[in-house]
């Protein structure tokens, strides 16, 4: 379960609903291209929290019959309703998936007493793996290291994506504990998370940008930084126009011109104006 996985894009057509065709054709596009080791599914790259259960199911059930057994499967199940959480987690675990994860709840100001009992709850209705997919700048939720230990305590709890620019806790975590797979979150911070020795990372930008990412990643492990440091650079470059141009349509517009039908966002994200569509088009000349 090491490696670098690519939160999964999803292709929705006008209307909102999954466009299969599209979505096989980004999962191909990041085994066959960008040959990452895995695939993160209906995280918030996915649009998740923008979709109904039923399309939910839809999108893990069209990922894992299209990628087969090439590259390990991480199922996002995380809901504010925990029946559906289960559900999606049940389903998960059935079809196959490798692990699942599940974002700690939000909106609600949960205590650590709740978050823990969200996850024991899930946990005692599936048989499979979890990751922790804390992600405070989104939620408004930070666990600190004695919390993550608390979660950690249950065995079924394998790791974490960690999607934070707090690398003293990020450190204190490795160190604390080695057995536990600790993800990187944010793909600008790719190189710095490596050196701190994560097992893997997980982000939207691998979409387009796996190959340099599994290059940074393997190089940061042969302690050859000063190379690392130069591919990090130039997929920061490239992370800035894409975030300067809006993170996830800019993504799917280059994936467009690779020949991936990756369609456009799910409403109230918006539609790309057409300059930027044009930038976009100049970014993957530019990068890929
Ligand atoms: O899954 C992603 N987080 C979100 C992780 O999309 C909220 C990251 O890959 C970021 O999109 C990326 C750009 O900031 O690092």
């Amino acid at each position: 379960m090491k490696g670098i996985f690519t939160a999964l894009m999803c292709s929705f057509d006008e209307n909102g609903r999954v466009n299969e065709k599209g979505l096989r054709e980004i999962v191909r596009y990041n085994i066959e291209i960008s040959k990452v080791d895995g695939l993160y599914v209906n995280g918030s790259t996915g649009e998740n929290f923008l979709i109904s259960t039923e399309q939910k199911k839809q999108i893990f059930e069209i990922v894992k019959d299209e990628a087969k057994d090439q590259v390990k499967l991480i199922a996002q199940v995380g809901s504010l309703n925990i029946d559906e959480a289960v559900e999606l987690a049940q389903f998960a675990t059935d079809l196959g998936y490798d692990a699942i994860s599940a974002v700690t709840p939000f909106y609600y100001k949960f205590d650590f007493q709740e978050i823990k009992d969200y996850y024991y709850t899930i946990l005692e209705n599936v048989n499979n793996k979890m990751i922790i997919y804390s992600i405070p700048a989104l939620t408004g939720v930070s666990m600190n290291l004695e919390q993550f230990g608390e979660l950690f305590e249950n065995e079924k709890v394998i790791g974490v994506k960690f999607t934070a620019p707090d690398f003293f806790l990020l450190e204190r975590l490795r160190h604390a504990y080695p057995d536990k797979l600790i993800y990187s979150g944010f793909d600008e911070m790719l190189l710095s998370a490596s050196v701190l020795n994560v097992d893997g990372a997980i982000g939207s930008t691998f979409n387009v940008n796996g190959e340099r990412a599994k290059q940074i990643f393997e190089l940061a492990q042969n302690g050859q930084i000063e190379e690392a440091r130069e591919l990090q650079k130039v997929t920061n470059d490239l992370i800035g126009e894409i975030l300067d141009n809006g993170l996830y349509q800019t993504i799917k517009e280059i994936l467009k011109t690779q020949g991936v039908d990756a369609g456009v966002c799910r409403k109230p994200m918006k539609a790309l104006e057409e300059d930027k569509v044009q930038r976009a088009k100049m970014i993957a000349e530019k990068y890929l």
